[in-house]
């Protein structure tokens, strides 16, 4: 155990101090160096885990801290540091984290500002694509996390068009623009990218934050809205050069700063819907319906609606009409349907293991429209009724999943088992039986994960999630491979038709 995690911090190039053989008093600031900067990063600002800094600190009890450090906390990657660290060094580390940084950080308009750059301004480049494909509405986007790329692949033909570098740790799916034609990334450290897929160019890019979850695009593909941990913000942008239009302090009715989960997009309400980690409050922000080109973009013409919510609520999924919102309770125990016309919660749902609402999808059974989603910390993927919320059945499968797919046109939904000893299993559940009626695996020992489809529901791509993974092309009805290509971890695919169409089997 040891060994090991030493090994990884050498693997990563961290410059890891060396812990004095024999101190009086554990020195907080090396622990955390040489144990937790990995993945909570040098300056406490957040990597793989959580920012460890007070203002982020604030709920978390100093007791419930010295038990994490020490048990590590399920359903998340972190460990149990008992068996590494004494008590003493235990209770120091807690001790110091909830001590501010020697320097603040922030990350303030100014800044936001100083990291924009604009390689070619909107409207400069050609609006011919500079290579041939037969549908430009059937390519595919694909991220590769294993060494931050990101690839473009024709849908026909399954082949590459281009392949360039993101920025670090690219999290949440990238957003194109309604006509396909731009796409749009978040990283996790704050980065928004702009890339137009016509000339295979990165366009604008600007730093939003130092930790940020994820970005959406309005409907009209005029705004990115994106939303950070770290500062407490969410961070509105002008799409077409990426230009700051206002960054939102994230407050709460009750004075109390949030971290943003993650924004979504609602198009029939022409707005933006931000979940808050730690305020029970949604937060809608309708952008201006109609903006003349060439007009400014006022932070004045964005409204803000703040709505009360019955419990913190977390990974959303929406209806098809987007009034209707599920999210996940605090710790992962339950779901909570929340009315966003009415502001009122109008069913609670029985989900007992960590649901990943945010990898729901939805279909049509015996005429009613049913909503499904695995579990992170169990495995099952549950299916509740729609038009009631009822619960119609829980899917037994073969451990914790993370994503699930499907396609309007496909008789199947794919769950991945992404966690546990069966992560190199898939399972493919019939949408009208309920039943798992094949269970794949692409290759023994490697996870396989994430399914999108093409935009007709014919065939699919599947990652084999390793850093010398692979994509797999199959036929969506037989199952059989068609093809496969090398990929260095390749976690999410993302096809322009199906996301510009907000296509029922897939997220948004
Ligand atoms: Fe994600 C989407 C939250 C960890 C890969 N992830 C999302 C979204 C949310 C979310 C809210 C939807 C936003 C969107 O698409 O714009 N993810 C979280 C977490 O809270 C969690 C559990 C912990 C965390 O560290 O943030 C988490 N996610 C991961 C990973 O460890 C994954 C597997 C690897 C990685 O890249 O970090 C991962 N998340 C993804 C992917 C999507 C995603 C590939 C987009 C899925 C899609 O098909 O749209």
């Amino acid at each position: 155990m040891k060994l090991s995690r030493l090994f990884i911090g050498g693997l990563l190039g961290l410059t890891v101090p060396a812990l004095p053989a024999l101190a009086d008093e554990p020195d907080a600031n090396v622990l955390y160096n040489h144990h937790c900067a990995i993945c909570h990063g040098v300056s406490r600002l957040g990597g793989i885990g959580p920012a460890l800094l007070p203002d982020n600190l604030s709920r978390l009890k100093h007791a419930e801290a010295v038990e994490v450090i020490r048990d590590g906390r399920a359903a998340t990657q972190m460990p149990a540091y008992g068996e590494l660290l004494g008590e003493a060094e235990i209770a120091a580390l807690a001790e110091w984290i909830y001590e501010p940084p020697e320097v603040e950080p922030s990350w303030s308009d100014a800044d936001i500002l100083a990291s924009h750059v604009v390689s070619h301004a909107y409207g400069t480049l050609p609006d011919e694509p500079v290579f041939e494909v037969e549908d430009l509405k059937n390519l595919f986007i694909v991220v590769e996390i294993g060494d931050h790329h990101v690839s473009l692949l024709d849908g026909d033909r399954f082949e590459r068009i281009t392949r360039f570098p993101s920025r670090y740790a690219l999290h949440g799916g990238p957003k194109y623009t309604p006509d396909g034609r731009y796409v749009f990334f978040g990283s996790r450290d704050g980065w928004v990218t702009k890339y137009d897929i016509y000339n295979l160019e990165v366009t604008a890019e600007v730093r939003a934050g130092i930790n940020m979850r994820n970005i959406a695009v309005s409907a009209d593909g005029n705004y990115v809205l994106a939303g950070n941990y770290l500062p407490h913000t969410l961070v509105l942008l002008d799409a077409r050069n990426l230009e700051l239009i206002a960054s939102i302090p994230v407050e709460g009715l009750n004075g109390e700063t949030s971290r943003v989960s993650a924004v979504y997009t609602a198009p029939p309400r022409n707005s933006f819907v931000a979940a808050l980690r730690d305020i029970p409050e949604v937060w809608e922000i309708r952008w201006p319906e109609e903006r003349a080109e060439g007009d400014e973009a006022l932070v004045g013409d964005f409204a803000l609606h703040r709505m009360e919510a019955p419990d913190y609520l977390d990974d959303f999924f929406f209806d098809m009409e987007y009034r209707y919102l599920v999210g996940a309770a605090r710790g992962g125990k339950g779901g909570q349907v929340f009315d966003m016309d009415e502001e009122v919660k109008v069913a609670d749902l029985p989900l007992e293991g960590m649901p990943h609402l945010g990898a729901g999808i939805t279909w049509e059974l015996d005429g009613r429209r049913v909503m499904a989603m695995p579990h992170i910390d169990k495995g099952q993927v549950s299916v509740f009724d729609m038009t009631d919320w009822s619960l119609i059945t829980h899917i037994e499968t073969d451990g914790p999943g993370f994503f699930m797919r499907s396609h309007e046109n496909s008789p199947y939904a794919w769950v991945d088992v992404f966690f546990g000893p069966n992560h190199d299993r898939i399972h493919v559940i019939d949408k009208q039986s309920l039943e798992i009626v094949e269970t794949l695996i692409p290759e023994p020992g490697k996870t396989a994960a994430h399914v999108e489809f093409d935009r007709r529901g014919e065939t699919l791509l599947l990652s084999v999630w390793d850093d010398d993974g692979y994509l797999l092309w199959l036929d969506a009805n037989t199952l059989k491979e068609l093809g496969r290509m090398p990929m260095k971890r390749p976690s999410g695919k993302y096809n322009v038709w199906n996301k510009t169409q907000y296509e029922e089997g897939t997220s948004h």
